[in-house]
């Protein structure tokens, strides 16, 4: 083979975007795995959702909010070197001491498709991604176990909380939103007013982050930690919806 700095760098090229189909792949894999579960768990929900508007769910917020600290603990004892981010080799550890046990290729695509910014690390707001994601794959027909391993009985509550918000605003119940379940969900705050449509049209645009129409709970995630204001200060308010 020729060295040539001409051909390195082509290589090198073509390596990257072997490389970044590659994770869009995995992303793909991992997003339709979450939304067979979504709707396996909308199945199997064997009772009424605790919810009946897009209010109600926004009055969780503080409830989830506080449900949700106890990830800061977590976070910080594994990562390690403190620099604010959990590597693979970090994340391993963190899985192997909780007892969570996914096969290899599950995990990198778990940490492929939250480390969204592309830093080679999980953030804090993707850890709790991650850790929800987990919860929801994780096998759920020993309860008693599955508490001691993700974690408080608080935070299990508070990703139950979150799962049913989805499954409450997936009207059609395919496992992920679309505009016309926005929609559905936003009028039945007020049915006999239909809420603007920009509202629900930016509201929607808010959580696509990859504007492909449809909002994956992954997606979602990320949005609601930002509207229950995770990262910020109390005096700091999150978007107002
Ligand atoms: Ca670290
Ligand atoms: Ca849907
Ligand atoms: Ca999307």
């Amino acid at each position: 083979m020729n060295n040539s700095p001409a051909l390195k760098s082509l290589a090198h090229k073509v390596g990257g975007m072997l490389c970044c189909r590659n994770s869009a792949n995995k992303y793909k894999r991992l997003d339709a795995k979450v939304e067979r579960k979504m709707m396996e768990v909308k199945r199997s929900a064997s009772r009424d959702s605790n919810f009946r508007s897009v209010n109600g769910i926004i009055l969780r917020f503080p409830q989830i909010k506080e449900g949700l600290k106890d990830i800061r603990g977590v976070f910080e004892k594994f990562d390690e070197d403190s620099n604010g981010t959990i590597d693979r080799e970090e994340l391993k550890k963190c899985l192997h001491d909780l007892q969570l046990h996914l096969p290899k290729k599950e995990i990198d695509d778990i940490f492929q498709s939250c480390d969204v910014n592309g830093s080679e690390g999980i953030q804090f707001k993707e850890f709790i991604v991650l850790m929800c994601l987990i919860y929801l794959l994780m096998d759920h027909s020993n309860s008693t176990q599955t508490t001691s391993q993700i974690g408080s009985p608080q935070l299990k509550a508070t990703f139950d909380i979150i799962i049913e918000a989805f499954l409450f605003l997936d009207k059609n119940g395919d496992g992920k939103l679309n505009k016309k379940d926005m929609a559905k969900s936003l009028n039945e705050d007020s049915p006999w007013e239909k809420p603007p449509a920009h509202i629900t049209r930016s509201r929607f645009q808010e959580m696509d982050w990859d504007r492909d129409g449809k909002v994956t709970l992954r997606e979602f995630l990320f949005s609601l930690i930002d509207w229950v204001g995770i990262d910020t200060d109390d005096d700091n308010p999150a978007t107002e919806w």
